[in-house]
């Protein structure tokens, strides 16, 4: 496992031992360096950043800080160390040793996987391209750089696996994921969620903590796959994953902070009043955490999904904290309740539980989601505002699945299309709604500034303070 940071691409997968390999995975680095400056952060090239970069797998001590110019990041591939014995945790291969090769059979939804999860990384750094360029403060700027890289090591991760264990095949598959863009129309990105827009800052906070939630999710059950490589790289992706939510936690919380103190400050709680001294008001927030929890949670799947049960049984894809669940972890004889819209009408049904693997994945993150949202909440509360944050029901505004093409009001009553369109710019950002926020977002990059509608956030990066110099400008 030792690692080599000296090599053109820093692994510790033993690239140099080979040379087939490192050099195709050499080859593909222009075409991800090119991708970069393309369609990477925005007028960044000469920016010095204060950026952590992963150079280990230890616990302790995993990564370095430093300033680094972008496109020079030293965009690295990392495994967690193997565990000795490691057998499949779950599904029919139930405590058969773990695959360190694809088996044959398995290899053409391994690869769907791979390449779905693959094509979520520089989609969302393609969402975000345009961010940098109205910071609402230098301590967010580096913050937002830094997700970016990683979000450029992750497609990195993925594209190890398609060229280490997928051959020729591999090989266009990781050619794919620089040619498809997110909301292009000829070649879109793969999930729904990554063709929407990140055009402002409130969204970008939303979608860090609803979108890269998702990504917890998936990678945490992709990290108890009975392919060894795969469940190795997610368990390290997830030690970066972390910060990214931690943005979107404090992010969202920032935005709350500041609009109760503008509350108060002007004893008022008239929309109007609190955009014009520029903060957010809360009805605004409740439409954007709307929108982004219900295209997130699109992000599971079907309700009741046969891909899903498939890629169980074969013990590609595990449920969250799969060793931690209770039970006989083949799930042919369990079964499951899940939510369902039939014939107009929202009511649990009872399903094997095999084929609800997804169901019970988005079940989990609900409750996660709703942890960060109570948090939210404890803020106003603490403002003494009367006023409190809400997950819509499951079924709101939802393009996958069972609810796909209903009306469903956010309090989860089954309303007409009629009553759908005269309330949708109740639930979900109308265009002044995006407008305005769209005016709040100018450049605020001087060290110790913050945007009038974002509160300062309580420490800084790697022990320094807010107003460090994050970013130097050449
Ligand atoms: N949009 O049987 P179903 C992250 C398709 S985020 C469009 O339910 P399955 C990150 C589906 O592909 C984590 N299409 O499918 C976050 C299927 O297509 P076919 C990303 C969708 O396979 C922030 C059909 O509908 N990782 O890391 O059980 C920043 C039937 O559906 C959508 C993963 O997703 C959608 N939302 O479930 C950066 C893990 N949903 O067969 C990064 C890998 C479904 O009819 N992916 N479809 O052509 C998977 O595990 C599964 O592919 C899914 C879908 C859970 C996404």
């Amino acid at each position: 496992m030792s690692v080599d940071l000296n090599a053109k691409i820093p692994n510790n997968v033993g690239l140099a031992e080979d040379r087939r390999l490192q050099r195709a995975l050499e080859s593909w680095q222009p075409s991800f360096i090119n991708w970069w400056k393309e369609l990477g952060p925005e007028g960044t090239q000469n920016y010095d950043v204060y950026l952590r970069t992963a150079v280990s797998v230890e616990a302790e001590g995993w990564a370095n800080f430093g300033y680094v110019k972008m496109p020079e990041y030293r965009w690295g591939i990392f495994l967690a160390p193997p565990v000795d014995g490691r057998t499949i945790p779950f599904g029919e291969h139930k405590g058969q040793p773990v695959w360190n090769d694809v088996p044959g059979e398995y290899r053409a939804a391994l690869r769907r996987l791979i390449v779905t999860q693959g094509d979520t990384e520089p989609a969302s750094v393609e969402q975000q391209r345009l961010l940098g360029l109205t910071a609402p403060s230098l301590y967010d700027l580096r913050n937002l750089f830094q997700v970016n890289c990683e979000e450029g090591r992750h497609l990195w991760a993925m594209v190890y696996l398609l060229h280490a264990y997928f051959g020729r095949d591999g090989r266009e598959e990781a050619e794919m994921m620089l040619q498809r863009h997110s909301s292009d129309i000829d070649k879109p990105r793969i999930l729904g969620a990554f063709n929407e827009e990140t055009p402002d800052w409130l969204s970008y906070f939303m979608f860090t903590f609803f979108t890269d939630r998702d990504g917890k999710f998936q990678l945490s059950s992709l990290a108890e796959s009975g392919f060894d490589p795969l469940a190795r790289t997610c368990q390290f992706m997830l030690t970066e994953e972390a910060h990214h939510m931690f943005i979107g936690t404090t992010g969202v919380m920032r935005v709350v902070t500041r609009t109760c103190e503008v509350m108060n400050e002007l004893k008022t709680d008239d929309p109007e009043k609190i955009r014009a001294a520029g903060a957010i008001d809360l009805p605004t927030l409740q439409k954007y955490l709307n929108f982004h929890y219900s295209v997130s949670l699109d992000l599971f799947g079907q309700e009741i999904s046969t891909n899903a049960a498939n890629y169980y049984t074969a013990g590609l894809k595990a449920r969250f904290e799969e060793s931690n669940i209770d039970d006989d972890h083949v799930l042919k004889d369990g079964s499951e309740k899940v939510t369902m819209f039939e014939n107009g009408v929202i009511k649990e049904v009872e399903t094997n539980a095999l084929l609800a693997v997804n169901e019970r994945l988005r079940d989990d993150y609900v409750t996660d989601c709703q942890i960060g949202v109570s948090r939210w909440n404890k803020t106003i509360k603490r403002h003494k505002i009367n006023f409190q944050l809400t997950l819509p029901h499951r079924g709101f505004h939802r393009a996958i699945g069972t609810f796909a093409g209903s009306n469903i009001a956010p309090d989860g009553a089954v309303i007409t299309k009629e009553q759908w369109n005269k309330q949708i710019d109740k639930w979900l950002p109308s265009k002044g709604d995006r407008d305005f926020v769209i005016s709040l977002q100018r450049s605020c990059i001087e060290p110790g500034k913050i945007a009038s509608w974002v509160a300062p956030p309580g420490r800084g990066i790697d022990g320094h303070s807010f107003d460090y110099q994050y970013v130097r400008f050449n």
